[in-house]
């Protein structure tokens, strides 16, 4: 038998931590919430949660502007609190990784401070100052959050690159000094017991340094990234026997970079997290325009990734996160059929081959936010967005309509434990308005429902991942590409098969005239979102079925 890394039959849970559980009333969730939830997460059978960042900061994007990696932010708690999490997780079972954030830190940061302060500061080159290039910014770069991507610092009439928010300045990696601060204070995390990182936008730390001045207009990934990566790996994880896990995030990634990123002799990262498939619905102008996402796209784009990984690197799996809309108002049905359509959904990921990633809140099957007016949103993505459409002459109306279905809230409105005015997230005012539909969706209501349970759903699928090797490790054939509503692969290893199906429709879809040597055979049912589910027979509205073939 291969020795394969335990995280391939791992599925890791998303905590946002400000939306997840709020135990001392100022309606913004914390370490001791969480703490008060682990029977959920527990009970859900998850085996590692990705913890969105804790630390200190002055919260201008919820937390990814850090000013002290080193310590928790009040808000959340504090390091003996933390300490307390990281223990009773371990003694259940559950890994936890962390958010690395440094592509930028905040502008509040210590190490920013003394790099603007003068020219021969040592830590100046710990940022990217530039002078002005023919009167204007150094280069044409936009910031991801509006605006020119650089900003003059009066104390030295310099500019500082800002791939984010002006209050999130950008790291010089190039900077030796920097990189060993970097790598030490991952060390010191590891050290205090946590089990690996997400990293934040890490393929931007490597800027291309010739196109920071001049009329380049968008940001480059330099081909330094695997150096920097293979040193990071060498410098802090290469010693360490703990069953750790990084997946670096990595909007543009080709499926080409990314098995270089992942490949395991290469010493880089275990897995990344691409962008493409949640790109198939944006405009090319912006995320802002909604383009109606083809299904055959969606197939094409995953297996493209599914079969670019096959022998060498590895996939993580998701359809949503805190910077995506909620997946079953995406890609389901989040009216009729949204229990229906936000199991098949589930069921089609996780039945890939990679790492599956649940997203706080989807295991009960939460919707988008539902807002319809400005003052609800707090993202300053969305706000610094709207103020600039508007400004262009859109109307506010028009803007409001993108906003209610890309805007980065609608995945951050406070988790629906109960049906209960504050939903049981908080006993104050939440930070973010509690989506309205909390009193039919939320945990207590969802598991009561027995079979038609989403959170139960979840659990088994999760289960089934971890039982079978054929889910775990089995290699992946897509079927009927061309099919406009059906989803359709086999997963293989050995002489075990699976068909996975799902019916992305609230029509029934009849599987006549598809090749009967594969969706004929009525082979025993594996999982189905639906009760009484058979093979061969046809696919009932949003059904998800998988039929052992072999
Ligand atoms: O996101 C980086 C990223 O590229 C996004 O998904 C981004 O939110 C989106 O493209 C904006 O349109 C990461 C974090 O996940 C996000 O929450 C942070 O705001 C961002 O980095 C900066 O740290």
């Amino acid at each position: 038998e291969v020795e394969v890394p335990w995280w391939t039959d791992a599925v890791v849970y998303q905590i946002y931590p400000r939306s997840f559980a709020d135990s001392d009333g100022d309606g913004i969730g914390d370490l001791e919430g969480i703490r008060s939830r682990l029977d959920h997460l527990q009970q859900l059978g998850v085996d590692v949660v990705w913890l969105s960042p804790i630390y200190r900061s002055p919260q201008v994007d919820n937390g990814y502007d850090i000013s002290d990696y080193q310590s928790i932010d009040p808000l959340f708690g504090t390091l003996e609190q933390f300490d307390r999490l990281l223990a009773e997780m371990h003694e259940r079972g559950i890994k936890l990784v962390m958010d690395l954030v440094v592509n930028h830190t905040s502008d509040r940061h210590a190490w920013f401070e003394e790099s603007r302060s003068s020219l021969d500061n040592p830590k100046r080159d710990w940022y990217l100052w530039r002078d002005g290039y023919d009167g204007r910014e150094p280069n044409l770069w936009r910031s991801v959050f509006s605006g020119p991507a650089w900003e003059l610092d009066e104390t030295t009439g310099q500019y500082y690159l800002h791939i984010f928010a002006r209050e999130q300045p950008d790291l010089n990696w190039e900077s030796p000094s920097l990189r060993a601060a970097v790598y030490a204070m991952m060390n010191w995390w590891l050290d205090r017991g946590v089990d690996g990182f997400r990293m934040d936008v890490i393929n931007v730390i490597a800027k291309v340094q010739d196109d920071l001045v001049g009329d380049s207009t968008s940001a480059s990934m330099g081909p330094q990234i695997h150096d920097y990566l293979q040193e990071m790996h060498r410098e802090v994880f290469a010693g360490r026997t703990a069953d750790l896990i990084t997946v670096g995030e990595m909007p543009g990634a080709t499926v080409e970079e990314a098995e270089l990123f992942t490949d395991q002799a290469r010493g880089e990262l275990d897995m990344v997290f691409q962008f493409e498939h949640v790109g198939l619905d944006h405009g090319p102008r912006t995320k802002f325009d909604n383009v109606p996402l083809s299904l055959v796209d969606l197939k094409a784009s995953l297996a493209r990734w599914q079969d670019g990984l096959a022998d060498r690197g590895w996939n993580s799996l998701y359809f949503g996160n805190h910077d995506q809309p909620r997946s079953v108002s995406r890609f389901g049905d989040d009216t009729e059929w949204r229990v229906e359509s936000a199991t098949m959904l589930a069921g089609i990921l996780h039945l890939h081959r990679g790492t599956p990633y649940v997203y706080q809140g989807d295991e009960i099957g939460m919707t988008n936010a539902g807002f319809t007016s400005l003052d609800q949103y707090q993202d300053l993505e969305s706000l610094n967005w709207y103020a600039e459409e508007v400004g262009r002459g859109a109307s506010p109306a028009a803007v409001l309509d993108s906003l209610a279905f890309r805007s980065r809230d609608n995945a951050r409105t406070p988790m629906q434990w109960d049906a209960t005015p504050l939903a049981g997230f908080t006993t104050g005012d939440p930070w973010l308005a509690i989506t309205p539909n909390h009193s039919e969706i939320n945990v207590v209501d969802d598991r009561a429902r027995g079979d038609a349970s989403v959170f139960e759903f979840y659990r088994r699928l999760i289960a089934l991942r971890h039982e079978s090797a054929v889910v775990a490790q089995g290699r992946f054939e897509l079927l009927e590409a061309e099919h406009p509503t059906l989803y359709a692969f086999t997963r293989t290893l050995g002489a075990s098969r699976l068909l996975v199906t799902g019916n992305f429709s609230g029509e029934v879809l009849s599987l006549d005239g598809l090749d009967p040597a594969v969706f004929g055979v009525a082979g025993p049912v594996v999982i189905g979102n639906r009760v009484d589910a058979r093979a061969a027979t046809p696919l009932r509205p949003w059904e998800f079925r998988v039929v052992e073939l072999s």
